[in-house]
């Protein structure tokens, strides 16, 4: 059985991107008042694999910093707010919309879990796309899913970060027994040359991961949940509760932290999404069980507590603490994304019906900022688009976090009026809203 040690570094550099001297090298102004030059100044260390035996720095300041719980960092200075400002409502005739991609024409793909469809969407048109990939797709999560239960269906989808040269897809499909992750070709309105990549993920009836990225060095990561059984997250010898990373090619790099494995960390209950910021610097959130939702800074090789530990509580011993958490029995937040964009990350709160916006500061992350509370509904995926804004999917009926709600045209009369209520207002719902980001 293979053993994923301790990374000498896995505590301390997630206290690191809380400490102030870590990044006192530019000389940078601690003013955060401008957003466009600070993201590579940032004190969240690059994920680097350490090589065995590389000695590390222990800040001893920092290893006093409190590291885990929502208002612990603290910013010197208040974070300059911004104001999302809609400047479009895009795709029509969404059903049970999970994932979204971004194409470098600014142009969307959505997949559909339920219905295993991918959709096009454009300024003026959503199209469903055809072709051999759909078919494989609806094979693969249809006949290993006879027996499948709601977690079936498609998940994560990105873009290739060649894609103006490949053409290329990835898309995570679960039959609620099994997952794959499949690579695909775009032709016009067409899903052709489907590809597993990497196949056999461990799926449940529920904690099936799903998320799908790329980091700025082109290695393709990809979660996977616990897939009910809690105890597999720790086991090296199983890729369930984990987030994996292999070449866009499905082949494993040299530089993952067990040997002949695509782990990259583990102890991981269910990744909902994650993100890099400018130094590629790794973030995941995922929702808790009973104690905590938790925002991770991923480094290789690290194992970030379940089902042992949820929240903070591990730093000093094998488990890697969150950055952030949030009391489940408090105001929790069940994330279901995040992305990092002009020097600070954006989470989307299913609990909170709203974006929670911290800034990347010089002390790690600043303030927090609500935006969108009670507009949209739940919001599902985000993502940035070439032109600098940010897309929300509203994705009221989603199963991805076990809460639904009916749509107004699935309402019964015997249903509740908190349920009516409910319909009522995800009349925005199954759609992308566009924002410009505004300071
Ligand atoms: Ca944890």
């Amino acid at each position: 059985m293979p053993t994923l040690r301790k990374p000498m570094l896995h505590s301390t550099i997630v206290l690191a991107a809380l400490s102030l001297t870590a990044c006192s090298a530019t000389g940078q102004n601690s003013t955060p008042s401008s957003h466009s030059s600070v993201l590579g100044t940032t004190t969240f260390a690059a994920t680097t694999t350490p090589e065995p035996g590389e000695s590390t720095t222990t800040d001893e300041t920092a290893t006093q910093e409190p590291a885990g719980s929502q208002d612990a960092p603290e910013s010197t200075t208040p974070i300059p707010h911004v104001e999302l400002k809609k400047t479009a409502t895009v795709g029509t005739q969404l059903t049970d919309p999970w994932g979204i991609a971004t194409l470098p024409d600014d142009t969307f793909l959505v997949t559909e879990k339920k219905t295993v469809a991918i959709a096009h969407v454009t300024a003026d048109k959503t199209t469903q796309l055809t072709g051999a990939g759909i078919t494989e797709l609806t094979n693969f999560v249809g006949e290993l899913g006879a027996e499948s239960t709601d977690e079936a269906g498609l998940y994560g989808i990105v873009a290739s970060p060649q894609f103006e040269q490949d053409s290329a897809l990835y898309v995570f499909a679960s039959s609620g027994k099994s997952s794959t992750v499949f690579r695909l070709t775009l032709n016009g309105t067409t899903l052709e040359n489907p590809t597993a990549i990497i196949e056999g993920l461990p799926a449940g009836a529920g904690h099936n991961g799903g998320a799908l990225g790329f980091d700025n060095d082109g290695y393709l990561y990809i979660s996977t949940g616990d897939a009910g059984q809690p105890h597999l997250a720790g086991d090296l010898d199983s890729y369930a509760g984990k987030i994996l990373r292999i070449r866009a090619d499905g082949t494993l790099p040299t530089t993952n932290p067990l040997t002949a494995s695509a782990i990259w960390s583990a102890g991981h209950q269910n990744v909902t999404a994650f993100t890099w910021t400018d130094n590629n610097t790794m973030l995941a959130v995922e929702p808790g069980n009973t104690m905590a939702d938790e925002l991770n800074l991923i480094t290789s090789g690290a194992n970030y507590g379940w089902p042992d530990l949820e929240g903070t509580g591990g730093a000093n011993a094998y488990y890697t603490d969150p950055i952030l958490e949030w009391e489940i029995s408090g105001n929790r937040l069940d994330p279901s994304s995040i992305v990092a964009t002009d020097n600070s990350i954006y989470i989307a709160s299913y609990a909170n019906q709203n974006i929670h916006r911290y800034e990347i500061t010089d002390t790690g992350l600043g303030e927090n900022q609500t935006l969108l509370t009670g507009t949209y509904g739940r919001l599902g995926s985000l993502a940035t688009t070439p032109t600098g804004k940010l897309a929300a999917l509203t994705a009221y009926t989603s199963n991805r976090t076990a809460h639904t709600a009916p749509t107004p045209s699935e309402l019964q009369p015997q249903d509740t009026q908190e349920e009516k209520a409910l319909a009522k207002k995800q009349k925005n719902a199954d759609r992308i809203h566009i924002f410009e980001i505004t300071f």
